[in-house]
């Protein structure tokens, strides 16, 4: 049985000519963000990676097939459906065998972008594990694939509604290296800074291209989580963030929102409780992380020839 695997043309002609490309997922644009900054978002993202001299590659399931790079009329009505599933790794399959529609969370693109050949992924921010995970065990399987799936993932590290000191931890038993670029300290997503150090970093895109080579030739199974802190002039400080976090998460304990309806929940009601500068500052982080993801791939395929 063939794989239900379809590229546009436009990456089709990227992986055949050797051009950079990177991949970028559709649950921050259906369940991350609200139409139309969405797709604006999502459009800008495309045209910062094209600008660096990279080719975009939105990934999503349509109709039964993973879609590698849509069209502006796909993207659009992505943006604007309603309803749509949250594919992780462990919907992947029943959502192509029935031949649904669904937007690829960080687990389900690593899956697809390494499918389809692809290095190197820009997000916003990784899943992890929740607070009060030590009763509720909500982990994101984001944390597990990076274990598993060999592929870059630049994002502005972990969301700070969760509990970023375990989540460190997660990453370090499963063996995923956490990649602070420019600084030290693991970023917080809307705030440069999570006062934790990083385990490692590296400043320069070559050397992070370099490492993830060698994973490779190593024969180690999983990719690299590069951590970029969001640009000095859009961050929203943590003593601003937390005390909205915190609202946050006891309106959605009192509600009993759990599971996969946990962060959008969160991310919607910060926007709201933040007067829309959070979504400003997400937009931003993504920008600067598919700058990165650019330099990161162009870099890959200069040293792999
Ligand atoms: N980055 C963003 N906004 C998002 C996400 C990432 O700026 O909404 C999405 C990703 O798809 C990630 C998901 O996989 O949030 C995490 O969801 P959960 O915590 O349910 O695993």
């Amino acid at each position: 049985m063939k794989l239900p695997l379809q590229f546009s043309e436009e990456v089709r002609a990227a992986c055949d000519a050797g051009t950079p490309v990177v991949a970028l997922e559709s649950t921050i644009i259906t369940h991350g963000m609200p139409y139309p900054q969405n797709v604006e978002t999502a459009r800008l993202v495309e045209a910062e990676v094209r600008s660096a001299g990279a080719v975009p590659a939105i990934i999503a399931v349509m109709d039964g097939n993973i879609r590698i790079g849509l069209s502006p009329e796909e993207l659009e009505s992505l943006g604007q459906a309603k309803g749509v599933m949250k594919l992780s790794r462990a919907d992947l399959a029943i959502a192509l065998a029935s031949k649904r529609t669904g937007a690829t969370t960080v687990a389900a693109t690593m899956i697809c972008a390494r499918l389809a050949g692809i290095d190197v992924f820009a997000t916003g921010g990784i899943g992890g594990v929740h607070q009060g995970a030590e009763q509720d065990f909500d982990i994101s399987a984001d944390l597990r694939e990076l274990s598993e799936t060999a592929v870059s993932v630049v994002s502005a590290g972990a969301k700070a509604i969760l509990d970023l000191p375990k989540t460190l931890e997660v990453l370090e038993t499963l063996g995923v290296p956490v990649i602070a670029v420019g600084q030290n300290d693991f970023p917080a997503f809307w705030s440069r800074s999570s006062g934790l150090a990083a385990p490692l970093r590296l400043d320069d895109p070559a050397e992070i291209a370099a490492s993830h080579l060698m994973r490779a030739r190593l024969g180690l199974p999983g990719g690299q989580l590069v951590a970029n802190p969001i640009p000095p002039g859009d961050e929203i400080t943590r003593d601003i963030m937390m005390p909205v976090v915190a609202s946050a998460l006891a309106e959605a304990k009192s509600r009993g929102i759990a599971a996969k309806a946990v962060t959008p929940f969160l991310l919607q009601r910060i926007y709201e409780l933040t007067e829309g500068r959070s979504l400003t500052a997400n937009i931003a982080l993504v920008l600067n992380n598919a700058r990165l993801a650019s330099a990161i791939a162009t870099e890959i395929v200069r040293q792999r020839n």
